[in-house]
């Protein structure tokens, strides 16, 4: 056994992750972190989900990793292309190049994209391998998601989100220190941490997660391998230290809670934002999204009365703007 530091949460690893400390036993530790919060795009924009009309193959094939799942979007439906049209003709702000520096499954990642969707800002990805960073080498920052607005670098969701807001809306100022903004601190700070506990919970949804991680993603042969035989054992371990730090006894009754405190939140309206949504709507989306078609986020829609908010979301967001490469 050997102690492996993974985002800050020490976690006693099997010998399928151990080594000397070298430079491989650093790129494993990427390859677990990036399991935490990256999950590998294919490099496609489908957009596949729980609650979609048609699930796509990927879901059959078993889903997802990361801290989250990420999805991209899919299901098109009529109205999303009547909002579509709403959107792109009620702002000035219209960047010609946008480009998205995430790891796919990266919560914060997904906030920005959930936003980038409703908005109909269309923008192009580039997946960012978690071991070695190389398409961020370019940067100062080292984390993601970091946009790039025509040449502009933004880093940071909630700053990107709140920059791009203050574009799209010049006079109505980023609200602080009120109900969407209690409910987007929620976001990053409780919602995001319930998610790992989940989507890791049981072996089974930990492989679920590591089916995915090997089959999609912005990996080499050898580290495919590391992350298929020791990534999912090792996050299965990781999630259960997740647990204890975020004090979670009940990974699912802590996942039903966020989702029924959300509903709660509403207060019987449509969206937080009233009948449209808001930023912090878009940030519980964003990060949800990636899950529903998970056990976990299956699980989450059948035992909680988010869904009627969760279709609603869906069908306001509508389909990616992401370009298809
Ligand atoms: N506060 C930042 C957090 C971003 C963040 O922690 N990103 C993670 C991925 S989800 C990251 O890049 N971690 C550093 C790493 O992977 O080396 C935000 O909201 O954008």
């Amino acid at each position: 056994m050997r102690r492996v530091n993974v985002n800050g949460v020490a976690v006693l690893v099997g010998r399928a992750i151990g080594g000397g400390a070298t430079a491989a036993s650093a790129n494993r530790h990427r390859v677990l972190q990036a399991a935490l919060y990256g999950t590998y795009s294919n490099g496609n924009s489908e957009r596949f989900g729980l609650w979609s009309r048609s699930a796509p193959p990927s879901v059959t094939n078993g889903g997802v990793a990361g801290s989250m799942f990420f999805s991209t979007a899919a299901t098109s439906l009529a109205q999303d292309h009547a909002h579509a049209h709403v959107h792109s003709h009620t702002h000035k702000f219209s960047p010609k190049d946008v480009v998205l520096y995430q790891y796919e499954a990266c919560p914060f990642c997904n906030k920005v994209k959930a936003f980038l969707d409703y908005y109909k800002i269309p923008y192009g990805v580039v997946e960012v391998n978690p071991i070695n960073k190389k398409e961020i080498k370019w940067s100062d920052y080292k984390k993601v998601p970091i946009l790039k607005v025509d040449g502009e670098q933004m880093v940071d969701s909630s700053d990107i989100i709140d920059k791009l807001f203050q574009k799209l809306h010049p006079d109505n100022p980023v609200a602080n220190g009120d109900e969407e903004t209690k409910w987007r601190g929620w976001v990053d700070n409780h919602l995001v941490h319930v998610l790992s506990p989940n989507i890791y919970r049981t072996t089974s949804e930990a492989i679920e997660s590591f089916d995915y991680i090997t089959t999609h993603g912005n990996f080499s042969f050898t580290e495919r391998i590391i992350a298929k035989y020791a990534g999912a054992a090792a996050m299965y371990f990781v999630a259960k230290n997740l647990k204890k730090k975020h004090n979670i006894t009940n990974e699912r009754a802590a996942l039903y809670e966020a989702a029924e405190t959300w509903v709660d939140a509403l207060k019987g309206r449509k969206f937080l934002g009233g009948s449209n949504p808001n930023l912090a709507d878009l940030a519980v989306f964003g990060v949800l999204r990636p899950i529903r078609h998970l056990k976990s986020g299956k699980d989450m829609v059948q035992h909680t009365r988010i869904g009627d908010w969760y279709t609603g979301m869906e069908s306001v967001v509508g389909e990616s703007s992401r370009i298809k490469a």
